[in-house]
């Protein structure tokens, strides 16, 4: 039986390279959770665990990912046996409930290192391996100020690197919001597919109202209009319009991707690997979501190159991913904590080939 010989966990706060207005929070820095595990060999496996704005986003947050790693996660790590990664995960499940971002940076640190022992990357320890070594990326407008957001969806779309643009909405009122998209819509519309975020902000009755107001407009897809928890509601609204609604907030792992389902309560499914639990719930998440003929989008906490590279390796094992992915969280960052950064251009992020995540930290 191989065993760890060290743990660490560690809070990366890096400054945003602007501030990122969500309806729940204004952004300036992001605080992500970085794993790091080294075996009797010498083998290292990173992982990470990042939510959005504190405790804004979720019931995790930063100082709760790390203490629930440091405090609960690691003496149970300590008795198992780090190659056998369904094993190690079912021993964690078995004491630790929920904290889904906490164990999803220690599933990826432990899928790191499988990885690296057997010589290939992650996306060869999921379901059927990798479809495709590229992912179209897309990036969120969301500096607070229509021209701004335009200016920089043009230079976006001038330098090659994004042509699927969300926009962060909720946070003004219904009117404010739809004149904002318009105004992104007429200016960029016919060279992107536009598409909205509401994190959960609006009442049913809202969303009825503001979703046919901003099909009218020319946006392509709202992402958790009402309360995630409302699958009654979300199901009415699909029923009702027919706009895209993407699920975000309310998928939880591959429990709640079956109630969505079962209920038709969503037209695409969010995949998240921190949300879903880890790399392999996701992957879970996505197969449940295909069965259900529900589209899929690669989402992201807004993770750095760890998180990023991690989401990129299951992403490129889904067949299909309609809505393509915003995998860009490194990119609203000052400063790169990768030895080699993931490789943008041309629309899309080449997913890594080396051997686990196929990124190294910048020690
Ligand atoms: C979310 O709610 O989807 C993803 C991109 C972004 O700008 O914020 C996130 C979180
Ligand atoms: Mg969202």
């Amino acid at each position: 039986m191989s065993s760890l010989v060290s743990i660490d966990t560690l809070i990366v706060d890096i400054p945003t390279i602007r501030p990122h207005v969500l309806a729940m929070a204004t952004m300036r820095s992001q605080a992500m959770v970085i794993v790091r595990l080294v075996d009797a060999d010498g083998i290292e496996g990173i992982g990470e665990g990042t939510t959005i704005g504190g405790l804004s986003y979720c019931e995790e947050s930063p100082e709760s990912i790390k203490s629930a790693i440091d405090d609960y996660i690691v003496p149970v790590l300590m008795r198992c046996d780090p190659t056998r990664v369904g094993a190690t995960m079912a021993e964690i499940a078995s004491s630790v409930r929920g904290n889904h971002f906490a164990k999803c940076a220690i599933e990826t640190a432990l899928l790191d290192m499988a990885g690296k022992r057997l010589g290939v990357p992650m996306s060869e320890l999921i379901g059927g391996g990798r479809v495709r070594d590229r992912l179209p990326v897309g990036w969120t407008l969301a500096s607070g100020n229509t021209s701004v957001d335009i200016a920089e969806g043009e230079r976006m779309l001038s330098d090659r690197r994004h042509d699927i643009f969300k926009l962060k909405i909720g946070k003004r009122c219904l009117r404010e919001d739809v004149a904002h998209v318009a105004a992104i819509c007429r200016a960029l519309g016919d060279r992107a597919s536009v598409r909205v975020d509401v994190n959960q902000n609006w009442s049913e009755a809202q969303a009825r109202r503001g979703m046919a107001m901003l099909q009218d407009v020319g946006c392509d897809l709202v992402e958790q209009p009402i309360a995630g928890d409302n699958v009654d509601g979300m199901a009415r609204l699909v029923r009702s319009l027919p706009i895209p609604l993407m699920a975000d907030e309310a998928l939880r792992g591959p429990g709640s991707a079956f109630r969505l389902a079962n209920s038709a309560a969503a037209s695409v499914f969010a995949l998240k690997i921190a949300q879903s639990g880890g790399p392999l719930a996701a992957a879970a998440v996505a197969a449940i979501g295909l069965s259900a003929g529900i589209d899929l989008y690669g989402g992201t906490m807004l993770e750095g190159g760890v998180g990023t590279a991690a989401s990129a390796q299951v992403f490129s094992t889904v067949p299909n991913l309609a809505w393509g992915t915003e995998l860009f969280g490194p990119l609203l960052l000052t400063e790169e904590f990768l030895a080699d950064p993931l490789v943008y251009g041309d629309f899309g992020l080449t997913v890594p080939t080396g051997p686990g995540l196929g990124v190294a930290l910048d020690p």
